[in-house]
């Protein structure tokens, strides 16, 4: 049994699809596992020198990092100095089903950020705007525990939206949303079934 396409707008350019990825949840997972066997998820420094408590990693042609230098896109990764693995075939293809079910068709990410929540670890609110391209939408998965997603306005001031993500669960973010504020609040202990005590949420963008 399939609920078929369901698609709820959050804001002008955001559109959720509830549970989108539930039938390749399994074999997304796998391969998460595959990469961080290659490039390990790691806890990144802000500029002003804070731990980060999600702990992060990429594929693709370039990755996200941060460091005290700043935040940028860069083609290797910087514990190996050797490329990102390349992004799997599969996540494209989901990233791109998902940006053309939201009405962004053509999309093709050229990096996959990997986030690790565990227990505890949240995202405070920013904005996305390191990546060239800001006309193309940043497509993102939730995998695991459920988390609450806080989606304000495109100045930090405005009260956020709390959206609940859960395993499976797509957002496509692009248009007036691509450059919103958002974060995650502070994740509650739990186990899923196929991810164990942690949240993976995968964002796919067309950084360059
Ligand atoms: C909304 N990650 O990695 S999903 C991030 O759930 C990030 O782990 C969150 O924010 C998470 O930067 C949110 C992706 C996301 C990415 C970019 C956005 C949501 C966005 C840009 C504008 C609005
Ligand atoms: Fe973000």
């Amino acid at each position: 049994m399939s609920a078929g396409l369901v698609i709820r707008r959050l804001a002008e350019g955001a559109v959720l699809l509830p549970g989108f990825a539930l039938s390749r949840a399994d074999g997304i997972f796998r391969s998460v596992g595959e990469l961080g066997d290659v490039a390990p998820a790691r806890h990144m420094t802000t500029p002003g020198n804070w731990r980060m408590s999600v702990a992060m990693t990429n594929c693709g042609s370039v990755g996200w990092v941060s460091d005290r230098r700043g935040y940028r896109y860069s083609a290797t990764d910087p514990e190996t100095g050797q490329a990102w693995p390349a992004m799997p075939a599969s996540f494209a293809a989901l990233a791109s089903d998902a940006a053309a079910a939201a009405g962004f068709a053509g999309f093709a990410a050229d990096a996959c950020l990997i986030s690790r929540y565990q227990p505890g670890a949240r995202l405070s609110l920013h904005q996305d705007r390191d990546e060239r391209d800001l006309e193309s939408p940043i497509v993102s998965l939730s995998l695991g525990l459920p988390a609450v997603f806080l989606f304000g306005g495109r100045e930090r001031s405005a009260t956020p939206q709390q959206v609940p993500l859960e395993h499976g669960d797509i957002v496509v973010w692009g248009g007036p949303a691509r450059l919103a504020y958002h974060g995650v609040k502070k994740l509650a202990e739990g186990a899923h079934p196929l991810v164990g005590r942690q949240r993976l949420n995968l964002s796919f963008r067309r950084a360059l």
